[in-house]
């Protein structure tokens, strides 16, 4: 089979031989029409890695705190302190929100949050230690690259030194988010408060230094180029040939709705599709590529199964951030409805642990195979 799109036909025989992804090999993924050849390429890819298993798992998302001295434009979810709708959980709280709706299916906690001026980088550390002394089963993946960067400033500490004492007191592993779009042309506009792009790969070369695995992501849909996106992927795609110590890209479509940035349409089925078939190409060295459910609603992640990516997420309990922006997914789907989407997409559905061991249900209960 010859694909109609010669620069399509290129990048075919380039993969064929073996070779990597240019930037221009990129760009021409994103500016073809053609979505089914571009969707073969990578779902051809994807199955050489993964075969025909799609990855899901379950967790539950924990946000301390709304309260964020940033202003990112991009961003619904964060309010300033003095805001009457906003939110800060005691310890207790936290630790009490983690154990509702807890079972022994949990597997993860994700917590994330705003950055609040006042809580100090002991109350995470108390935070996390109090979650492992009560759920010591459960992996936590807690604190963007974002999160670890501002708790370094305030506590004039090194990003290292944050790293170490949030890791001896329980961080297993740390999520993708903040990473958006790394160029400083869109920064300074969707989000000129963050972190540098430079700074987010910094941190996150600094805790695979420390033997931590990250996530990462990117913000698409909003007013990046199709050159930014690919520049995103290649600096990604270059800090895991230095450490290898990212496990999986989630492509992340901008939410406009009670955002400064409204005015901005949301993205389309093609381009969501689109976004996790090149990410597949492109990071030829990160593992897994996400198809986040919320984020995408589960039937475009289900058509993502066939067009790169190999893990749905899972059935989350409470999500906030995306629906603040507007998301109208369920909060939480199932178990029995995930598997269906995977198994009519004609995957075999393996539930996983943060770090991919599969976990299986042993009567009744849900354990790690190690
Ligand atoms: O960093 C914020 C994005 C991210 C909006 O690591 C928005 O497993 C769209 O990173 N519209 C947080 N996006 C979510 C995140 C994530 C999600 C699921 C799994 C994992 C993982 C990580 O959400 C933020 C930002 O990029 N975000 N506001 C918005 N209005």
């Amino acid at each position: 089979m010859m694909f109609e799109d010669q620069r399509l036909q290129n990048i075919r025989e380039k993969l064929d031989a073996g070779a990597r992804l240019s930037f221009e090999d990129g760009v021409a993924l994103y500016r073809s029409p053609d979505i089914l050849s571009v969707g073969w390429l990578a779902n051809r890819k994807r199955e050489e890695l993964h075969g025909n298993v799609t990855y899901f798992n379950v967790n539950r998302h924990i946000n301390p705190t709304d309260v964020c001295v940033a202003s990112c434009r991009l961003c619904a979810f964060g309010k300033k302190a003095k805001d009457p709708k906003a939110y800060t959980m005691s310890l207790e709280e936290v630790w009490e929100k983690a154990g509702h709706g807890y079972s022994e299916a949990v597997t993860e906690f994700h917590i994330v949050g705003g950055l609040h001026p006042e809580l100090t980088l002991d109350w995470y550390c108390e935070m996390l230690r109090g979650l492992k002394q009560r759920f010591p089963q459960v992996h936590l993946k807690a604190f963007t690259m974002v999160e670890i960067g501002y708790l370094a400033q305030r506590a004039k500490l090194s990003a290292r030194e944050v790293l170490v004492r949030l890791k001896d007191a329980g961080m297993d592993s740390l999520p993708g988010g903040g990473a958006e779009i790394f160029h400083d042309r869109v920064r300074r506009i969707i989000c000129d408060h963050k972190i540098t792009g430079e700074q987010w790969i910094d941190v996150a070369r600094t805790a695979h230094q420390l033997g931590l695995h990250s996530n990462c992501t990117m913000l698409y849909g909003h007013i990046e180029t199709e050159e930014d996106r690919v520049d995103h992927l290649m600096k990604l795609r270059a800090l895991q040939d230095e450490t290898h110590g990212f496990v999986t890209f989630i492509p992340l479509a901008f939410h406009p709705d009670n955002t400064p940035l409204q005015h901005i349409g949301k993205t389309t089925g093609f381009a969501d599709i689109r976004e996790i078939a090149v990410a597949r190409l492109m990071l030829d060295n990160i593992p897994h590529i996400k198809a986040y459910w919320v984020m995408m609603t589960p039937k475009v992640a289900q058509i993502a199964q066939r067009f790169g990516s190999d893990d749905i997420d899972g059935t989350i309990v409470e999500e906030r951030i995306y629906h603040d922006a507007g998301a109208t997914t369920a909060q939480n789907l199932r178990r029995g409805e995930l598997l269906r989407l995977i198994r009519e997409a004609g995957r075999e559905p393996v539930e996983r642990d943060t770090l991919y061991r599969p976990v299986e249900r042993v009567e009744n209960a849900f354990t790690v195979l190690v």
